[in-house]
């Protein structure tokens, strides 16, 4: 890294705070029409760059990897997913990669728990029947969901958002059930009063709300595949707020379609911003576009984090939130 100021090239808008300090301490470039960027347009930065701060709708795959310039030593995510990123082929060519973790634990775990609120009492469907003057009255059978209290929660992933949507899902009266890689800290699972699956297939069979919580790495890929989305009841809910691409989502739009699962609340798709037609005919589905972790607080937060993380690194040390490949 020269001793000059880091050239910094920054792929979307970000807060104003964010890029007010980023001038000051950077000789940074950014977007500010914030249109995303073409495979040709990133090529072009990550030649000029010494550091690229891309988002998730970033694709670095090892084609425009092996296209960067000599200079480019760093590229800070905006993101704690970095699916986006061919992390492999990065560090293998001497980039460091790192992403902005912790910071959208809180929010993205509210918006979990809005979907599961959302999808099983109904409530966008409430509010769009009165938005098409469909209230006439109050009946016992008016917009009946289901209660969440005493229901089985089973966290797919039980890292920082898993746990703060255990601690969330607890105080509704949701038992928590969860599969991970290993058990938690059994302090953890003390507080949490939560029960562990080894196997995946055991889990899904026995729950009554399913939460994907992991992030897509290959081995993630559609692991809620059509086989095991058929394990699940057809009483039972599913909801995505990590990465499409964990759910094979023709073969849940196909299951929801034929009743084979009561609802789903997804804030993720397999092919953004497309989203599965079939889904967005559904009833019995909540979708959102990708706005779990999307407050202004959030993403000052991970702002403040990418500048943490290219400053030690232009100051000769490692970054804190350098990505390891034991991560992925
Ligand atoms: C962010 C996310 O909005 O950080 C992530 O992994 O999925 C999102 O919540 C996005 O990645 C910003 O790049």
């Amino acid at each position: 890294m020269p001793a000059k100021k880091p050239l910094v090239i920054v792929t979307r808008k970000l807060p104003a705070p964010i890029e007010i300090r980023m001038r000051e301490l950077f000789d940074a470039r950014f977007n500010d029409d914030d249109r995303p960027m073409t495979q040709g347009e990133l090529v072009e930065a990550m030649q000029t760059a010494d550091v690229l701060v891309p988002t998730v709708t970033d694709r670095i795959d090892s084609k425009v990897l092996v296209r960067a310039g000599e200079r480019l030593k760093l590229i800070a995510n905006f993101g704690n997913g970095v699916d986006n990123i061919d992390v492999k082929t990065a560090l293998s060519r001497g980039i460091t990669v790192t992403n902005t973790p912790g910071v959208l634990t809180e929010d993205t775990a509210d918006m979990t728990m809005a979907l599961i609120l959302a999808v099983l009492r109904r409530v966008v469907e409430g509010a769009e029947t009165l938005e098409h003057d469909g209230f006439k009255g109050w009946s016992p059978g008016w917009m009946l969901g289901h209660r969440l209290w005493g229901k089985r929660l089973g966290i797919v992933g039980m890292g920082r958002i898993g746990q703060a949507l255990a601690r969330r899902a607890k105080a509704f009266g949701l038992q928590i059930h969860y599969h991970n890689r290993k058990p938690v800290h059994h302090r953890i699972e003390q507080e949490l009063e939560a029960t562990y699956w080894d196997s995946l297939d055991q889990m899904l069979a026995r729950m009554d709300i399913v939460s994907v919580n992991c992030p897509h790495t290959p081995a993630t890929f559609h692991l809620l595949s059509a086989r095991r989305l058929k394990m699940m009841k057809p009483q039972a809910y599913i909801v995505n707020t990590a990465r499409g691409e964990i759910i094979d989502e023709n073969a849940l739009a196909r299951m929801l379609e034929a009743g084979e699962l009561a609802g789903a609340g997804l804030d993720v798709f397999e092919n953004e911003p497309d989203i599965n037609p079939k889904l967005k005919k559904l009833p019995n589905v909540v979708l959102l576009p990708h706005m779990a972790s999307a407050t202004l607080e959030g993403r000052i937060d991970m702002g403040e984090k990418v500048i943490v993380n290219i400053k030690t690194f232009a100051d000769g040390h490692k970054p804190p939130d350098r990505v390891i490949p034991a991560m992925l």
